[in-house]
């Protein structure tokens, strides 16, 4: 796995964050230092996908990058009949999320497409993963998108969608921040990364507080809603149509 060193040395002007060659080529080792609990919901994924997929029907996942997710779903996929699509819109993501669906044989019911999850079409979903990715979505178009997965999921299907998030008390989000930038020192960055990553973050990445979100699933049509895990600023919610 490679290195993520794209911030390790001082930038003159940090370009706001994308999902170009770069970051694809160090992605994996960049989110498991960089998102407590990654792991933890990676594999949990599988036991969801286990209990939730309804045989034929589809699962997505939405923001796949590497297909983590994806092939977490692949694993605890059990539902005859079913299909997997995964969607990006990076182009360097979907190439090395290609390679490595291909390299597991018993993926060949795996589409990895390219393209923007705010227009693509779901439909017959029992299971759909939005880990990570909502966040890098403008805030206005969210509750549309969120409808239209709605739309087009079967009933008793599952949405898992995964976020980092603010809190309203203000003393509570300081220490939180605090402590996920403690995590990140831990797992190797530099104070400079995690300072020069925060910048090219600041205007790509907006999180929300629990509740937005929580209202938001709500009023998009979904009737059981909550957080099945939490690792101080990040967290992963089910939301059951
Ligand atoms: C994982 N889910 O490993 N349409 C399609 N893809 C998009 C869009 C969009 N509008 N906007 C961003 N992306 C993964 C991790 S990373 C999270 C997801 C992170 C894609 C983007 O190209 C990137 O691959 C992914 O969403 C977000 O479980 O880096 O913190």
């Amino acid at each position: 796995m490679d290195k993520d060193q794209i911030y390790s040395e001082s930038l003159a002007n940090i370009a706001n964050f994308n999902f170009d060659a770069q970051v694809a080529d160090v992605f994996t080792d960049m989110i498991e230092r960089s998102v407590p609990g990654y792991r933890a919901i990676i594999t949990m994924i599988e036991t969801l996908s286990e209990h939730y997929a309804q045989p034929g029907s589809s699962l997505y996942d939405l923001g796949c990058s590497l297909g983590a997710a994806t092939l977490s779903m692949a694993r605890g996929l059990n539902a005859k009949n079913c299909r997997i699509i995964a969607i990006d819109n990076s182009t360097a993501m979907v190439a090395r999320c290609r390679k490595s669906i291909e390299r597991v044989h018993t993926c060949s019911n795996v589409h990895v497409v390219e393209e923007d999850i705010v227009t693509t079409e779901i439909n017959n979903a029992s299971v759909v993963v939005i880990n990570f990715t909502l966040q890098f979505i403008p805030p206005e178009e969210r509750l549309r998108l969120l409808e239209k997965i709605y739309q087009g999921m079967r009933p008793g299907g599952v949405l898992i969608l995964s976020e980092k998030v603010l809190f309203d008390d203000a003393h509570l989000n300081d220490l939180l921040i605090d402590i996920h930038h403690d995590f990140k020192r831990a797992h190797g960055y530099s104070d400079l990364e995690v300072s020069q990553k925060r910048s090219a973050l600041e205007n790509v990445l907006v999180p929300e507080t629990i509740p937005a979100h929580r209202e938001r699933l709500i009023k998009a049509g979904f009737s059981s809603v909550d957080v099945w895990f939490q690792c101080f600023n990040f967290m992963s919610m089910l939301a059951v149509k």
